[in-house]
């Protein structure tokens, strides 16, 4: 790919290096883990490029912690006598700012398994929480205090049918228990509570061998903490969308090596491990991000034409949304005497600071440079703006929107590359000079009936009192300028979409 970002001044990314970095930095990983996998646990790690060191006892790892790159806490052959141990380990680590990854074997199955992980989670310190996806799910149900009339996870209406109910639930719970969750299966979910994204790599053999989930948590831990080496350039949902994909990809090329045969398969994974570089973790992934309907609920387009060119101003409106529970926000500087250059760069990275202090999803709009530029978590475009393949092109795993008006429409946009999708006008607005005519909310069901499996935001004109009729129409969510960016109170404002949406059960 050869384009020119004018958002650089000609300075270039190098490739992103993962692996090599990991294999440079052989990050010491202690490993609380279970009587089952310290063999196999140690050789993984030893295979990646990371250092394993097994610790049994408080008095052991108070020594070792101040070595430690990463802590793995994998409950998987529970005793009693060793929760206290878990939490000791758990205040040294957050003593020694060294990451914590907590793998909750089995606790969907008994418990007191999930009693005692409710109990390590609660302490607020674990950095990345790693289970299977019922693993995952009983701790979210445990959790979400709404879910006993909840069943439905993925939300109303024909998008949220399109979800898997393992990537909204690692969302809900990343932002639930503040932190990463990744829901392992036959396709992985990753969310940090930004981002989601799938990854469907790894092979079937894969659960034929015990030890493999588990190994996972230890390699993931060991990853962790080298994220802060591409933080410019990946979001940390991102970053560990990479890993699996790692693994998925070390357990494919394994079974071409070994065959369907669980024996082999075991030692091929190890070589593999070994083996595998970013080059081929770059140019073979398939890992996909995703948007669940939640991310859409509440989201706030804003620019500095919409506060009367004060940047201050719109900084101050973006906060106040943010507090207030807006799920997304984009920053549009569109028309006469708006930003441009390093002011318009630098303006979009103060707001994505913002955005990401509230797990805000972050787009852009029509600017893919500017997008790459401040790593923001997507783009959008219009029908005129650049074509949808270019733009993927160019922003690889972020979130790509587009905004679409009719069923004509639909049919000219290559929904492919797209993630997401803005519908609108609904009703009439003053906050774009150049908009189409009101398509209304039957436009969401007509391009819904037409084949639109795409989330879906409903934009223009919108009001509290005219959103119930967009989402019932099947948006998941509204986008508004003027009624959170005008309101004489913002945080507010946006506070009453979110209680509407949230609350007013349009989602259950
Ligand atoms: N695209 C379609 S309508 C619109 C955009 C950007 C403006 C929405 O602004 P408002 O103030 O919420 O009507
Ligand atoms: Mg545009």
């Amino acid at each position: 790919m050869n384009y020119e970002n004018p958002y650089m001044k000609g300075l270039t990314y190098s490739k992103l290096n993962i692996l090599e970095t990991l294999r440079q930095r052989n990050p010491l990983v202690i490993c609380i883990t279970n009587d089952v996998v310290r063999t196999f646990t140690a050789n993984g790690l030893l295979a990646i490029g990371a250092s394993p060191v097994m610790s049994e006892c408080s008095e052991d790892l108070k020594n070792l912690i101040v070595h430690a790159s990463a802590l793995l806490i994998n409950i998987g052959t529970l005793t009693p006598d060793k929760v206290s141990y878990y939490k000791d380990a758990i205040a040294l680590a957050k003593k020694h700012e060294v990451p914590i990854v907590l793998d909750p074997v089995g606790c969907h199955a008994g418990a007191y398994r999930l009693s005692v992980v409710l109990d390590l989670i609660h302490t607020g310190s674990i950095s990345l929480l790693r289970g299977n996806q019922s693993e995952i799910k009983a701790i979210y149900d445990a959790l979400n205090p709404d879910n006993k009339k909840d069943d439905s996870t993925t939300g109303k209406g024909v998008d949220g049918a399109q979800i898997e109910d393992s990537a909204v639930i690692a969302y809900r719970l990343a932002r639930l228990i503040n932190c990463p969750v990744v829901a392992t299966g036959e396709e992985d979910y990753v969310s940090d509570g930004t981002r989601v994204f799938a990854v469907p790599h790894g092979h079937s053999i894969m659960t034929a061998v015990t030890g493999t989930g588990c190994l996972l948590g230890a390699v993931l831990a060991a990853f962790f903490s080298t994220y802060y080496s591409c933080k410019n350039r990946l979001s940390i949902g991102e970053f560990l969308a990479y890993v699996l994909a790692y693994y998925g990809l070390a357990g494919e090329s394994a079974v071409q090596e070994s065959g369907v045969k669980p024996g082999s398969f075991s030692v091929a994974f190890m070589d593999a491990l070994y083996a595998l570089d970013d080059a081929v973790l770059l140019s073979e992934n398939h890992i996909r991000p995703i948007v669940v309907p939640d991310q859409l609920q509440v989201y706030f387009i804003c620019g500095t034409q919409d506060t009367m060119f004060n940047q201050k101003r719109l900084r101050e409106v973006v906060e106040e949304s943010c507090r207030g529970g807006i799920t997304c926000f984009q920053f549009r500087e569109k028309g006469d005497g708006t930003l441009e250059g390093t002011q318009k760069l630098e303006l979009a990275q103060q707001l994505k600071d913002i955005c990401a202090k509230y797990n805000v999803l972050y787009i852009i709009n029509d600017d893919v440079e500017l997008a790459v530029a401040v790593n923001a978590d997507g783009v959008h475009v219009g029908q005129g703006d650049m074509r949808l393949k270019a733009v993927r092109n160019l922003v690889g795993h972020k979130v790509v929107g587009i905004s679409i008006h009719s069923v004509d429409e639909l049919h000219k946009t290559d929904v492919v590359y797209a993630d997401c999708v803005g519908v609108g006008p609904m009703y009439a607005t003053h906050s774009k000079p150049d908009a189409q005519e009101p398509c209304g909310p039957e436009c969401v069901i007509e391009l819904q009936a037409e084949g639109l499996r795409l989330p879906c935001v409903g934009i223009g004109g919108i009001t509290l009192d005219n959103t119930r009729a967009v989402l019932q129409a099947g948006a998941c969510g509204v986008a508004v300028i003027s009624a959170i960016a005008h309101a004489e109170n913002p945080y507010e404002a946006a506070l009453q979409f979110k209680q509407l949406i949230f609350n007013d059960n349009l989602y259950k």
